[in-house]
């Protein structure tokens, strides 16, 4: 075992006790076969995006190192929302936990049930924030720097 490969994940939940669900998913990353968890990030608290009728979500990123390809990963992402009750219903609504892969290295996958790196990082502060903590001098597989990205939300005085 190697773990020659990089995975950002982005941890998000809203329903049950949040911070604990996201507490709780840190330490399943830790427990991860063939995989070590190298850094995470502090937790944030967000509005949600989707259907406003919900409550407010805990966000947060985990870097990985994995022996795992990325759709072993993702078994294993899904796995751990379905032990925290993750339940699929409505598309944009609540969740206990949600486990998405961000970026897998330096690859970009399309594929039915795999979209690196995750569209949320080009235009979503509660990704961007907590992986920015992770990684300051991070560069997308498109050549753009996630601090370039993040410019989005400030706004300089005239
Ligand atoms: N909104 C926020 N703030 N955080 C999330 O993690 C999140 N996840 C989602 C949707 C429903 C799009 N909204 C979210 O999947």
């Amino acid at each position: 075992m190697n773990n020659n490969h990089s995975a950002y994940i982005g941890i998000g939940s809203n329903l049950n006790e949040p911070i604990q669900q996201v507490e709780l998913a840190f330490i399943e990353l830790q427990n991860l076969t063939n995989s070590s968890l190298v850094k995470r990030s502090t937790l944030y608290r967000s509005f949600p995006l989707g259907s406003a009728n919900q409550p407010n979500y805990i966000n947060a990123v985990a870097r990985l190192s994995t022996d795992l390809s990325a759709i072993e990963l993702l078994d294993k992402l899904q796995a751990i929302e379905n032990k925290q009750g993750r339940v699929r219903t409505e598309k944009w609504g609540a969740r206990t936990l949600d486990l998405d892969i961000l970026l897998y290295d330096n690859q970009q996958i399309e594929t039915a049930r795999l979209s690196i790196p995750h569209s949320g990082i080009y235009e979503r502060a509660f990704v961007l924030y907590p992986l920015y903590e992770c990684v300051p001098d991070l560069v997308l597989p498109n050549g753009q720097k996630i601090y370039e990205l993040l410019k989005q939300f400030t706004s300089t005085k005239s």
